[in-house]
């Protein structure tokens, strides 16, 4: 092929011209830089290659981490991983050998990205999310995602949503949660309110309490540096509460970084967190709210509220009344706004008979495991009013979109949660502001892995400046 042919092949003289004029129109100081960021944005982005591996998330357990390579850069994702599983949500592939990780490896997964995912995406366009979303899908023919694995198909999603993102030009640094607005139609990126773990219980940490999570939501902060700065302050003011009140030994965390004291009365462990809130001075800006999760410590019809407690388990059941009715003073005695999974998962009447009270917002955790047909049922049967978003137990960018719009269409609220095995990738706060979530759940102001994502939501905010509304007041909106 001649110079003159190869020119004419790639239309370079036509490009080259239409580079420079837009140079010269725009009057830049550094023109060789824009012709060449010009170019390069003219060129369609194209999956290259694709690369997983194992490394090993919060709880030193293996997960799936992913480099999407494009003809334009790399992206990388990682998956999170819970405790709670149930038969509806999406399914996580390990490798079963007891010898290796206890069992706990992803080889499998990881081979699976590396083989058939990558065969199959290479030569797709990254922003065509929904597409690329769809042909994992296909390419793995079951309903819960277990042939390849959920950790396998997300990683990927992320890691190619964020590709995606990269094509944006409104913006150089944090363009993920505007692609994902786009996405899903929306068009008001919200910082959410974050709801701080504060007290850790139940399977998350090794104390007596049965409630796993005792959380404070900064919802009277005017922005959400602001929330962030209230909620620290309050998670500090509450080690010292705690360390006065029984020594600095249960001021150990659990695995979403709350301090885990020693303690198994609701009220005792309620009482520390409203005397923190006084201390940090933000009585009324700050709300509580608790995962009680409380399908854990469920045994058939009864609730067994000393679980955690060998010596003591199966001495002190409550029945679902009388579960009600604490949640009932409960939330006269404190400021109390959200209780997640306040029954055991398959008990739709006493989580019916709490939401029809209207005394707090109501969420699914493992009564819905984000799960489509089960969101439907709850909105049907009036069940709860707001669903706990667990990206992986969706599994797919595109499906975690229609879920959320699911809840919204039926006015519920939406908690954008991590998982108690995380990551350092902090996408959920980018996905927290696309979707507009109001609410993102990431455990305590402290541990590297839950702070990426509120540092990223103060980034976020950060650059939309004057744009940037903080959900506040209007957190379940
Ligand atoms: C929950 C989550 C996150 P896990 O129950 O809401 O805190 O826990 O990841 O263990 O399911
Ligand atoms: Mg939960």
């Amino acid at each position: 092929m001649s110079v003159q042919e190869y020119l004419d092949k790639h239309m370079l003289s036509r490009k080259l011209e239409d580079a420079v004029n837009a140079a010269v129109r725009a009057k830049t100081s550094d023109p060789v830089l824009f012709i060449s960021n010009h170019m390069r944005k003219s060129v369609q982005s194209v999956i290259t290659k694709i690369k997983a591996r194992q490394i090993l998330d919060s709880r030193g357990i293996p997960t799936v981490e992913v480099d999407l390579h494009t003809n334009k850069g790399v992206f990388r994702a990682s998956v999170p991983s819970g405790n709670s599983t149930g038969m509806y949500e999406a399914v996580e592939l390990r490798d079963g050998d007891k010898g290796v990780y206890l069992g706990n490896g992803v080889s499998k997964a990881v081979k699976n990205i590396n083989d058939k995912i990558s065969e199959a995406l290479i030569g797709m366009d990254p922003t065509l999310q929904s597409q690329i979303d769809q042909a994992m899908i296909d390419l793995d023919k079951t309903e819960k995602k277990g042939e390849l694995g959920v950790n396998a198909i997300l990683a990927v999603s992320i890691a190619a949503c964020k590709a995606g993102a990269a094509e944006k030009e409104a913006c150089l640094f944090v363009p993920l949660y505007k692609h994902i607005a786009d996405m899903s139609g929306k068009t008001n990126p919200t910082l959410p309110v974050p709801a701080f773990t504060v007290i850790s219980g139940g399977k998350h940490a090794g104390s007596t309490l049965a409630i796993q999570e005792i959380m404070i939501l900064p919802i009277g902060a005017s922005k959400f540096e602001e929330a962030l700065r209230m909620g620290t302050e309050t998670y500090h003011h509450l080690k010292a509460v705690i360390t006065e009140k029984s020594g600095a030994h249960n001021c150990n965390v659990g695995e979403d970084g709350g301090y885990a004291p020693n303690i198994s009365s609701f009220r005792e462990a309620l009482d520390l967190v409203k005397e923190a809130i006084s201390r940090s001075g933000y009585n009324e800006k700050i709300k509580i709210a608790l995962d009680v999760s409380a399908t854990n410590f469920c045994i058939g019809k009864r609730y067994d509220l000393d679980f955690q407690s060998p010596q003591k388990s199966g001495q002190n059941f409550k029945s679902a009344e009388d579960m009600l009715e604490l949640y009932k003073e409960l939330c006269s005695e404190y400021p109390i706004v959200s209780i997640e999974d306040p029954f055991d998962k398959e008990d739709w009447e006493h989580i019916k008979h709490i939401s029809s009270l209207g005394i707090c917002q109501v969420v699914g955790d493992d009564l819905l495991m984000s799960n489509a047909k089960r969101i439907e049922r709850a909105i049907t049967e009036s069940a709860c009013n707001a669903l706990l978003l667990k990206v992986n137990q969706v599994g797919t960018v595109t499906e975690v979109i229609e879920v959320v719009k699911q809840a919204k269409e039926a006015h519920w609220g939406v908690v954008t949660s991590h998982r108690c095995g995380e990551s350092v990738d902090s996408f959920i706060a980018d996905l927290s502001v696309g979707l507009a979530s109001g609410v993102i759940k990431a455990g305590a102001p402290c541990r590297g892995e839950r702070l990426e994502k509120y540092n990223q939501l103060l980034r976020i905010e950060e650059e939309l400046g004057d744009q940037a509304v903080y959900a506040g007041d209007d957190w379940r909106q």
